[in-house]
């Protein structure tokens, strides 16, 4: 049995698509995190979902495509994270490297590799492109003033600078940064600058650097970027480089005193590595050369062959380093130049932008273990791949491709219920019942002389789908792409209920049988819904791979059949196939599990203003009668730092913890254990009351407290010195 559609009719209704030159192969990269945090669900539609949604489209295209990522470890983020968790730059790189290797794979992020910068292999990488450039003379050397602790013994970057901010008068605004007004800063700026390593006021010092001097190649950026790409790329990212570019470029500073990152390769250069913006953009090459390596394959075609095309998935705050800074590297070292750059804007959430520092942030981490897995690390009973593909679904459904845009758990509901389950779902659902039920559970064969306009009109609109789909792709725009497949279940829909099989079998009967007339009709409308359902299994599995797989086991094909050539076609499934039965292929989203998860947000905001001084008379705790100065001196507070932590079996609440003090080891008991695994407090460093008489429980004997704060959602937080200080000292 086959269906031909005519030519007329394919080419009247398609749009006309221009035929390019395919690459040869592609590299794609999405943003390398940093591994200073677990990272939300902006990051995600950001960088990661587009990227891989682009990806599993040319892999089923059969293109040559290698899809890299991995953790940024270096920059100042990673040491002041280590300060804040009392812990080493190592173990912060290490825990979080790891923590975010998982949680892109848990939502299905198919990267060929997940490298990561503090690998010997990328230390040589980009210290081999570095002296390239400086042996072409390519860099400049300068020698500036910069702030200095003499206590230390080490200039401060930026952020280890703090004091007034020359705005607000805020006193705690950073070296770049104002944390209270937002505003951008340079150390020169603040007022009474501060070491935050020492508490000391730093001196200036002369120290030198090596700058690419961006101005040299204004016009190879004028012509490449707001000529070449005026029209391919985004009008939001050439805005931006158009801005930058004609606010004058300025040389970069490409190396920093600082003793995390990689090692300057020039000889007396000892306490200066390269500037995080310089070393991450070529963790790229690197992911890609570890890549080839482990797989027995080459790795320089993907950075040098023109044929090549390079394309980079990022959020708009990292423009400038990929489309100005990276480019002129690229194009210094001898490499290919990105062949586009759709990076998005922003996503906010409920009706506030996301962020860390006020704790309003949905975490992939938090998506994850509320939706997906259990803590053991296998599938929730109404989890796992539905509920990562439902994540999907809306995140591309709303991604701030062209302006920034809102993550609303309402929406997300609105998503899952009324298209993914009401129309998908339903669509997909209904035609395997009926089948079931009207043709023996196997695929009808379809009756070319009986095609009817209701026939033609869902054929066509599956060819037109696929051509409309794959454009969409193609330029990048992943919500129309999806638009247009959720259309075309909608369209499913629509030809089932004007067809009505299961009328047409009950009234058409003879003895309670279908009459043969009846029974074909029957058989062409599922035939057609049959062929519908493999297509959209074909189209969504870019956007939605666990229901394409469960879609491919429900029509018992092979994964083959989802190669995009075969989308459009309807000769899928062949004649007197018998099928499986349906599956649910979306559960719905309850009202109650969307309110606590709307409640989990609020309660753990903090608020603005909670961060710094401005007092709140509402929120005043009850407070203890007054006490002399005699009273509080009889308390010995000590800080520590946990080496040793562990469950107390049979207690929820309890841990129990060896505290390194310096001067001895105590076995504290400390009712933390809601609220911190064992495993992730080592190595913090914590206040201790260590003349408290000694306590039992549950057996164990407890020689101090340890101090907590309880914030107003009921989480503790350890009190703990701003910078790591020896264990030992003397709180007071
Ligand atoms: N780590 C910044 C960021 O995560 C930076 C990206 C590097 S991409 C080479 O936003
Ligand atoms: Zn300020």
């Amino acid at each position: 049995m086959i269906l031909i559609q005519s030519k007329e009719e394919c080419k009247k209704n398609s749009t006309p698509t221009i035929k390019m030159k395919q690459p040869k192969r592609y590299l794609i990269t999405s943003a390398l995190p940093y591994a200073n945090g677990l990272k939300h669900i902006g990051h995600l539609a950001g960088a990661y979902l587009p990227a891989d949604t682009y990806v599993r489209y040319l892999r089923a295209k059969k293109r040559d495509v290698v899809f890299v990522c991995g953790s940024d470890e270096h920059g100042t983020a990673i040491p002041i994270q280590a300060k804040k968790e009392g812990t080493t730059p190592k173990a912060i790189i290490d825990k979080y490297h790891e923590a975010m290797k998982q949680d892109f794979k848990d939502l299905a992020m198919s990267f060929d590799i997940y490298h990561r910068t503090s690998e010997p292999l990328h230390h040589e990488t980009a210290q081999e492109f570095f002296t390239q450039l400086n042996d072409r003379g390519e860099l400049e050397i300068k020698e500036t003033e910069q702030y200095f602790d003499e206590e230390a013994q080490t200039f401060l970057a930026d952020r280890y600078i703090k004091g007034t901010c020359p705005n607000c008068g805020s006193d705690r605004a950073f070296g770049d940064q104002c944390e209270n007004c937002g505003r951008t800063l340079s150390p020169d700026e603040l007022i009474n600058p501060v070491s935050t390593l020492s508490g000391k006021t730093p001196v200036k010092k002369k120290t030198s650097h090596w700058y690419l001097p961006l101005g040299k190649h204004e016009a190879f950026l004028r012509d490449w970027i707001l000529t070449e790409h005026k029209n391919d790329w985004r009008s939001t990212v050439v805005g931006q480089c158009k801005s930058w570019i004609e606010g004058g470029l300025q040389s970069r500073a490409v190396t920093r005193d600082l003793d995390w990152g990689v090692k300057v390769p020039v000889k007396n250069a000892e306490g200066k590595v390269l500037y995080v913006w310089f070393d991450a953009p070529i963790g790229y090459i690197s992911a890609t050369r570890q890549w080839a390596l482990d797989k027995g394959k080459a790795w320089e075609p993907y950075w040098n062959d023109k044929e090549t095309k390079l394309v980079h998935f990022i959020g708009k705050d990292n423009i400038v380093f990929h489309c100005i800074i990276f480019p002129v590297m690229l194009k210094l070292h001898g490499n290919i130049l990105p062949g586009n750059v759709p990076a998005n804007e922003f996503l906010n959430l409920e009706g506030d932008k996301m962020s860390t520092s006020r704790n309003w942030k949905l975490e992939m981490r938090d998506y994850i273990n509320d939706f997906v897995k259990n803590p053991d690390g296998t599938d929730k009973e109404n989890g796992g791949g539905q509920c990562v593909d439902m994540l999907r679904y809306y995140l591309t459904q709303i991604a701030p491709e062209t302006k920034d845009s809102e993550f609303t758990w309402k929406g997300f509901q609105d998503a899952v219920n009324s298209e993914l389950v009401a129309i998908f779902g339903n669509f997909v659902n209904r035609t395997f019942v009926l089948m079931h039920k009207l043709c023996n559970g196997k695929v009808p064969p379809f009756h070319n002389d009986l095609i009817d306009d209701k026939d033609k009109e869902l054929i066509t609109k599956i060819t037109v789908a696929k051509e409309t789909i794959t454009a969409s792709l193609e330029a990048y725009r992943f919500r129309d792409a999806l638009f247009e497949i959720m259309d075309l279940a909608r369209a499913g829909n629509k030809y089932m209920q004007e067809k009505e099989p299961w009328i047409v079998a009950r009234q058409a009967t003879k003895e309670g049988i279908p009459t043969p007339e009846a029974q074909d009709q029957i058989d062409n409308c599922l035939h057609l819904c049959l062929q519908l359902c493999a297509n959209l299994a074909i189209l969504v599995n870019p956007f939605l791979p666990f229901t394409a797989k469960k879609l491919c086991h429900m029509l018992k094909v092979v994964d083959k059949m989802l190669d995009w050539e075969n989308a459009g076609s309807l000769k899928l499934l062949s004649v007197g196939y018998s099928l499986r039965a349906p599956e649910l292929l979306f559960r719905k989203i309850e009202d109650a599990e969307i309110t606590a998860q709307v409640e989990k947000l609020k309660s753990g905001l903090v608020k603005p203003n909670d961060q710094f001084t401005k007092q709140n008379t509402e929120m005043k705790p009850e407070q203890k009668p007054v006490i002399q100065f005699d009273d509080f001196a009889k308390i010995d507070l000590t800080t520590g730092t946990i080496i040793a932590a562990e469950k107390v079996e049979k207690a929820d609440k309890l841990l129990k913890l060896q505290v390194d003090l310096g001067f001895e080891t105590r076995t504290i008991v400390s009712g933390i254990a809601l609220h911190y695994q064992p495993e992730d407090i080592i190595g913090k460093q914590v206040t201790v009351v260590t003349n408290l008489a000694p306590r039992k429980m549950r057996g164990i004997e407890s020689n101090g407290m340890i101090l907590m704060a309880e914030d107003q959602s009921g989480k503790l937080h350890f009190i703990n010195p701003e910078t790591l200080i020896d264990k030992g000292s003397k709180v007071s």
